[in-house]
């Protein structure tokens, strides 16, 4: 068995072929060239948690485009059409999932994560890159000042890790993201009554996202940026450590309606693992 490790992107450059920043770069590169209908496509990824094609604001974002290896414009994402011309009725109960402000946060995420981390795996493998990659997660809780800020490899505009339009500043989010991993009982801990502060998703996880802005700032374009899934891996992280602390859960009293609606809304891992 393959043992696989997230690791901390400080102090990875995204030049260094030992770095999983780097494959991530790699990956990124090669899934912008795919139409946004392909499961192996960059713009596939961000539709799957959200996307919003009639706002023209929003749409800026999925229209962005960049100077590939050639000098060329190309978009990051290609094939985005009008909003009810893009993707097909056969592909909808895939796309715009995320379950933000419920209990089901947390638990869509990890399983979103873990779905799109190995697809790029088998895309970096492809390429010629290590069969144990896993994600590298921004960890701007616990790793000091160098990390509470954009980091650095995501800033050059000519690497994939760039998006553009983001806001930038410096987060200084390490004690309250740490007392938010405090023993309490799970939907306190997750949303705390849906958005209100000191739960993991309000606070970092909603200030990092207003904070970088961009399409970062936006749930329908979040997904576009490469920083999305290094900011989720961290959150994901979160759990992990809360579930360390001896977290109290207690899924007894949760509305059934939850529960049900997790599979009749086809939020399963069957196209992800069929795409992976
Ligand atoms: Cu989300």
């Amino acid at each position: 068995m393959i043992n696989l490790t997230r690791t901390n992107i400080l102090g990875q450059s995204g030049e260094n072929p030992n770095d999983a920043l780097h494959w991530y770069a790699k990956a990124i590169d090669h899934m912008r060239g795919l139409d946004v209908r392909d499961p192996r496509s960059w713009g596939w990824w961000a539709a799957c948690h959200q996307y919003e094609f009639n706002d023209p604001d929003l749409r800026a974002f999925w229209e962005a485009t960049y100077t590939n290896a050639a000098g060329k414009q190309q978009h990051w994402v290609t094939g985005v059409k009008e909003q009810h011309d893009t993707f097909t009725d056969s592909e909808l109960p895939y796309l715009a999932k995320c379950p933000h402000g419920s209990v089901m946060f947390l638990a869509w995420h990890r399983q979103y994560l873990l779905s799109f981390e190995n697809m790029l795996r088998s895309i970096i493998t492809q390429l010629g890159g290590p069969a144990d990659w896993a994600l590298p997660y921004w960890d701007y809780t616990t790793s000091g000042e160098a990390n509470m800020v954009i980091p650095e490899p995501f800033l050059n505009e000519d690497s994939p890790l760039f998006y553009p339009g983001r806001v930038g500043g410096n987060y200084n989010f390490y004690k309250q993201s740490v007392e938010s991993v405090g023993q309490v009982e799970f939907e306190e801990f997750s949303t705390k009554e849906f958005w209100s502060p000191n739960s993991v998703e309000s606070w970092p996880h909603d200030h990092i996202h207003d904070q970088v802005g961009g399409a970062m700032g936006s749930l329908p374009t979040a997904g576009l940026d490469p920083l999305f899934y290094c900011h989720h891996a961290n959150i994901d992280r979160l759990w992990t450590f809360w579930t360390g602390l001896g977290g109290i859960v207690e899924i007894d009293d949760l509305p059934h309606i939850r529960i049900n609606n997790l599979s009749s809304n086809g939020q399963t891992d069957k196209m992800w693992l069929m795409s992976a």
